[in-house]
């Protein structure tokens, strides 16, 4: 740690008397500024001027998504249009899509933030960074840009896709750094393998900064494999201000939180109650700095815990575990909770599978009926029926075992599952389509 070493290491005391004068100033900022705050504020009966500690935001309301939706494009924005820089938006795939406005303190904030993994991971201006998050209204590529360009590093602002030419670029350009999704990183080491050239050997990686979806140990082993080099999870969403929330160190045990931009909370999604350090629970995060969308106490949907204890790299920010999945991903299976991320920790366990996969649900009877698709790995010999059907009901049963619920298992051919150059798609509901 060098350029940020100030911040990262400073006393816990300092970190939370940076936040409680954050906390105080964004309440009143959005009670002031952003009437829905303000009406939200007055009908929960919180007065922003009266906090005194930390734990007072636990009397803020909660904002939501839908929230966010509603007052979509400018109704949170707390500044004048004039001193909007830069505008993001969510996707919107779902739904109406949510907008983040950001001053020219907020990207300097977000570039820092950003700034912090090239810190952990020891990178600096000797590096050359690949970048291939999306550019454009996702949070990803831009955000990926300021923070690798306030490093000091060089920029290759090659964005998602064309996946030959970005296997040539790490090749010849002689790129250290790689920004992009955990299964976009998997997808280019698979096609680079593919074409003949050994990335292990012919790239000239030292680390890759991934995140934007969940990826577990074991693909995170697997990329560091196939790639030669050291992978560090990065975490954000749109409505926080993009990625940089948290970042993880070398140690690869958990994620630092920006405890100077952002007050984290883990709360019980069914009874909104904060729980302690340690317990999982769903994210809720209130902004510190924000100029042009603050938010307080935002549910961002997402299970992680707050880990307790220090970390080793002597970063004082206290750390997130790495995502565990979104409430709205976990499926609900013959009434068993089951997340994505559970079925892939027990196909891990398969040597002769791959990490893509793909979870159809469909309905059969009026019930639920949820299909792995996994994709074989190369050397495993999918033509001997025999030995696919042996392997489907190994997992199949691994599968009961750990979950409770029965999840039929469709082995396919490797690369038969379709690739995305940002975030995988692992999930296909098709429940609505037997209805028609
Ligand atoms: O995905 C921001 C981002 C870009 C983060 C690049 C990291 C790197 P959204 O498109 O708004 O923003 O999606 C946010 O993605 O609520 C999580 O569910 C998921 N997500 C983001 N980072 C991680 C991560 C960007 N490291 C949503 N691990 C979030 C697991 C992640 N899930």
């Amino acid at each position: 740690m060098s350029r940020q070493a100030d911040v990262l290491t400073m006393p816990r005391e300092k970190i939370e008397q940076v936040q409680l004068e954050g906390l105080r100033k964004t309440a009143v900022h959005c009670y002031e500024d952003i009437p829905f705050y303000h009406k939200s504020f007055d009908e929960a009966g919180f007065d922003p001027y009266s906090i005194k500690s930390l734990d007072d935001v636990r009397r803020a309301p909660f904002v939501t998504k839908q929230d966010l939706r509603d007052n979509y494009p400018y109704g949170l924005v707390g500044v004048d249009r004039k001193d909007v820089r830069e505008v993001h938006m969510s996707s919107g795939t779902t739904g109406v899509a949510t907008v983040a406005a950001y001053t020219e303190h907020d990207l300097k904030a977000w570039s820092e933030c950003f700034e912090r993994a090239f810190e952990f991971a020891g990178a600096g201006p000797e590096d050359v960074c690949q970048i291939c998050y999306g550019y454009g209204l996702f949070t990803g590529g831009l955000g990926a840009h300021y923070g690798s360009l306030q490093s000091g590093a060089t920029v290759i602002p090659i964005s998602a896709g064309n996946t030959e030419r970005q296997i040539r670029v790490l090749r010849e350009m002689g790129s250290t750094v790689l920004e992009c999704t955990p299964s976009y990183a998997m997808h280019i080491a698979d096609t680079a393998l593919a074409m003949g050239v050994d990335p292990a050997k012919e790239f000239h990686l030292k680390v890759g900064i991934h995140g934007a979806e969940a990826f577990s140990d074991n693909f995170r082993r697997e990329l560091e494999r196939k790639l030669n080099y050291k992978v560090l999870d990065i975490y954000g969403l749109t409505q926080t201000g993009g990625p940089g929330l948290a970042v993880e160190c070398l140690e690869q045990n958990g994620l630092h939180i920006a405890e100077d931009h952002f007050l984290c909370e883990v709360i019980d999604p069914a009874t909104g109650e904060v729980l302690p350090d340690g317990e999982w629970g769903e994210l809720v995060v209130t902004t510190l700095d924000r100029q042009a969308s603050p938010v307080v106490r935002y549910r961002t949907r997402d299970i992680t815990r707050i880990l307790p204890g220090e970390c080793a790299c002597g970063c004082t920010h206290r750390r997130i575990d790495r995502l565990q999945g979104r409430t709205d991903d976990m499926l609900i299976i013959r009434g068993v909770n089951v997340f994505p991320s559970q079925i892939e920790n027990v196909m891990k366990t398969f040597d002769e599978v791959s990490s893509w996969y793909q979870i159809e649900l469909t309905t059969k009877n009026y019930l639920d009926v949820a299909t792995l698709k996994v994709e074989a790995n190369p050397d495993f010999d999918i033509d001997s029926t025999g030995a696919i059907e042996e392997l489907q009901r190994r997992i199949q049963a691994a599968l009961k075992t750990a979950l409770s619920v029965g999840i039929r298992v469709r082995l396919v051919e490797p690369m038969s599952i379709q690739r995305s150059e940002g975030k995988a798609k692992r999930i296909v509901d098709l429940r609505g389509e037997n209805l028609k």
